[in-house]
């Protein structure tokens, strides 16, 4: 496997096609909050996709429910933080990801008495309804959150850099938190077929290549002011510091918040240049409804106020 460089990633690989219009609704958010001075958040999630065929019927995908990004976009709502939430088509979004399957159904109840039709919530479910679809409103009617989905890992690569293009002029009030679970292989698309692979031909052999790191340009080129997060996601215990140790030595971001997917929805762990610190839920606060990126929100956006006050003082 050969590693390609970022530039010719781009070079080789078309955008999206709905990408002009994705990149117009980025600028326009982005004008409209660094005018007001907000602070932003670009929270990625879910997992990217990497096509087999160009006409696509088969897929490599990324493990990822969305659960650490819609969650964390709502934390950060709260923290006043205008968020641009770049997602997984179909993967779990802030609000929705409340009610999952026919939960949101079943709260509804359904009243007919002759040609009319009403539809009401049932009260038992209005103290559980009302404070999501409070918040929902207020971000919306605000315009604090902006909605941005991609599927494969081309789509994802052409976004991420539109979105740091315009992520750009905020400087150290621009933070980026990327949970997304992003493909490290690819099949690049002068090696893929046009059409579906047929059985008949035998079983392929994939060969597949490495995805350059984008993290590179980013932290040094596209938003070098930018407070920028990554997560890492290991499935041995032995390897998760060093490997976030590694990432942070190698593109000199600030923070990799480090995680094992058995365990990743009540324990994290902080990595910093200089320190690393555990962030974990207890069995009865996991009970009591406590989500951990609560608290991993709040954490990062500590942190970031630190940064935008010391880059100010200098
Ligand atoms: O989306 P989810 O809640 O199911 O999972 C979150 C996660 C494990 C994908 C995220 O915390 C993460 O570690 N993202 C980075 C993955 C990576 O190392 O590429």
């Amino acid at each position: 496997m050969s590693q390609t460089h970022w530039e010719e990633f781009y070079a080789t690989h078309l955008p999206p096609t709905d990408f002009e219009d994705n990149r117009s609704l980025l600028k326009e958010f982005c004008d409209r909050h660094n005018k007001i001075k907000s602070n932003v958040v670009l929270v990625t999630s879910g997992g990217t996709t990497v096509p087999l065929e160009h006409n696509t019927v088969r897929f490599v995908d990324n493990f990822s429910a969305g659960t650490r990004g819609s969650a964390s976009a709502e934390y950060f709502l709260d923290h006043g933080y205008a968020v641009i939430f770049m997602h997984r088509l179909k993967s779990l979004e802030p609000f929705t990801r409340h009610f999952t399957g026919q939960q949101f159904l079943d709260m509804l109840e359904l009243h007919e008495s002759g040609p009319s039709t009403t539809i009401t919530v049932d009260p038992d479910s209005v103290d559980v309804l009302a404070p999501i679809l409070q918040k929902y409103k207020n971000a919306r009617e605000s315009q604090m959150i902006l909605y941005i989905s991609f599927t494969s890992v081309v789509d994802y690569m052409w976004l991420l850099r539109a979105a740091c293009e315009c992520l750009a002029t905020f400087e150290q009030r621009a933070l980026l938190y990327l949970a997304a679970a992003v493909s490290d292989f690819y099949i690049p698309s002068d090696k893929m077929p046009t059409h579906k692979m047929q059985s008949g031909q035998g079983a392929p052999v994939i060969s597949l290549q490495l995805v350059p790191k984008m993290l590179a340009p980013l932290a040094s080129l596209w938003v070098p002011h930018a407070f920028v997060v990554s997560f890492k996601l290991e499935t041995d215990e032995s390897l998760l510091i060093t490997k976030s140790r590694d990432s942070l030595n190698k593109y000199k971001h600030k923070l990799v918040i480090a995680n094992i997917l058995q365990t990743r929805k009540h324990r994290v762990v902080f990595v910093t240049p200089t320190t690393s610190y555990e962030l974990h839920l207890t069995r009865e606060q996991a009970l009591a409804g406590l989500e951990i990126e609560e608290p991993i929100v709040a954490d990062v956006v500590r942190k970031h106020e630190e940064f935008i006050n010391s880059a100010t003082r200098q």
